[in-house]
């Protein structure tokens, strides 16, 4: 039972599949930006609404604190996730982004930010019909205002301010099973500080190995092996964007980025998204590889307090191996102090995650679509989205 979902414009589990499908679609009728309703939902009595301006650094501190307490945990509650600041500034600044669909909330007394959700625009194709949507990600409540019911009213505020921009559709991914996800997707790990990640309890010595094997194994080259390979520059974003667009109207799931996206989304910021491509000797710009850092705080234990992971972001492969190209990635990420290298069974990831010595993580993550119906049952390898 999904008291709040089955109220919302999302596949059911009630639904039969009875193999006659209609065409792909919205599942809602359509509707016009007059139709949509002018004024905010109602919050319970001493809360209030209040649109993140992040531009203001104060404000983004603020972000940053709510989540750093509040955020997404493991199963096990021993890793928190910990956005950086900057990286909130740039996942939330894509261009055309509306400052209205960065949704908190507050309590009226005190100012104190206790509930947050976010969209930001893209465009993206799913089983071959271009989509206009809003990416939501970042919805966070409170730890003390858990279970009373506050995240569907987020939802449904946030779900208003992206109607009233004329969109109708939204993707977003999360490790909780809701009605009903068009893939489910695996994130595996690969070590590069094997003996942090054993003492914090990310990992574990395997059955009949030593530390002095296990750092063996996992021991990477000083320096990349691909000739050509250079950091992501501008003049670079043209025939990048090219090279992303070719690859990724492979995927069934995946998105379409303008020029503006691609320098936006790929260039690099410091601790925050790394990209690298290969330059044949002729100047072509034949591969790219790039990551982001996403650091998690590590609960409880007295000798690090902070994880910092790498993930795998928009890599393509054009004249490189894609295990050579994300093995260097991996050194890469290694010579930039990242204890670990975290990808998901997307795109043609399967291929090279074992050889490359990625073991699977625990726990899934689900792509959702709001207000779409597809016929499409995807497979991770269809799947070439990826949701910051
Ligand atoms: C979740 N992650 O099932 P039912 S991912 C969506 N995404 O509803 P309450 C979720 N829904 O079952 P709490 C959800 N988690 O009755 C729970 N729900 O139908 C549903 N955690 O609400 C749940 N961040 O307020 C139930 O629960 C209802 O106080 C219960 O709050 C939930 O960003 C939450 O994991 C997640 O901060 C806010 O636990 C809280 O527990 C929390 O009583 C730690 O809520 C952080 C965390 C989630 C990260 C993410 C993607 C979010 C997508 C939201 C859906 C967007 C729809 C599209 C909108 C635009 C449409 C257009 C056009
Ligand atoms: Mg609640």
């Amino acid at each position: 039972r999904y008291a709040f979902w089955e109220t919302q414009p999302v596949p059911q589990y009630s639904e039969q599949a009875d193999g006659k499908q209609a065409e792909d679609g919205p599942i809602d009728p359509v509707k016009t930006v007059a139709d949509v309703r002018q004024d905010p939902y109602n919050l319970p009595a001493g809360y209030e609404w209040s649109t993140c301006d992040l531009t203001d650094t104060a404000t983004v501190k603020e972000i940053f604190e709510l989540l750093e307490l509040n955020y997404v945990e493991d199963d096990d509650a021993m890793f928190r996730f910990k956005y950086s600041q900057q990286f909130l500034q740039w996942a939330l600044h894509p261009p055309g982004y509306f400052p209205d669909w960065h949704v908190g909330v507050r309590v009226s007394t005190t100012r104190k930010l206790v509930g947050f959700i976010t969209g930001v625009p893209a465009s993206v194709h799913m089983a071959g019909k271009p989509l206009q949507v809003a990416e939501i990600n970042f919805l966070c409540v409170h730890k003390k205002l858990r279970s009373k019911r506050l995240a569907p009213v987020l939802i449904k505020e946030v779900t208003r301010r992206v109607n009233l921009r004329g969109l109708w559709q939204a993707a977003y991914t999360a490790g909780v099973v809701l009605p009903k996800p068009v893939a489910t997707c695996q994130y595996w790990h690969r070590s590069l500080n094997p003996k942090k990640l054993i003492s914090i309890n990310f990992s574990r010595i395997a059955p009949r190995m030593t530390m002095a094997r296990t750092l063996k194994l996992y021991k990477l080259p000083e320096a990349t092996v691909t000739p050509g390979l250079r950091p992501l520059t501008k003049a670079d974003v043209p025939q990048v964007a090219a090279l992303m667009s070719r690859y990724l109207s492979k995927f069934q799931l995946a998105p379409r980025f303008t020029e503006a996206e691609v320098e936006h989304y790929l260039m690099p910021v410091t601790d925050v998204i790394d990209s690298h491509v290969v330059e044949a000797p002729n100047g072509d710009i034949t591969d790219l590889l790039s990551y982001y850092t996403l650091p998690s705080s590590v609960l409880g234990n007295d000798k690090y307090d902070t994880l910092k992971a790498a993930f795998m972001y928009y890599t393509v492969a054009g004249a490189t191996p894609l295990h050579q190209l994300m093995n260097d990635a991996l050194i890469l990420a290694h010579q930039r102090g990242h204890d670990v290298f975290n990808a998901l069974d997307i795109f043609e990831n399967r291929s090279i995650l074992e050889k490359l010595k990625f073991g699977i993580g625990d726990g899934s993550l689900r792509y959702y679509l709001y207000n779409w119906r597809s016929s499409a049952r995807l497979s991770p390898a269809d799947v070439g989205l990826i949701l910051l």
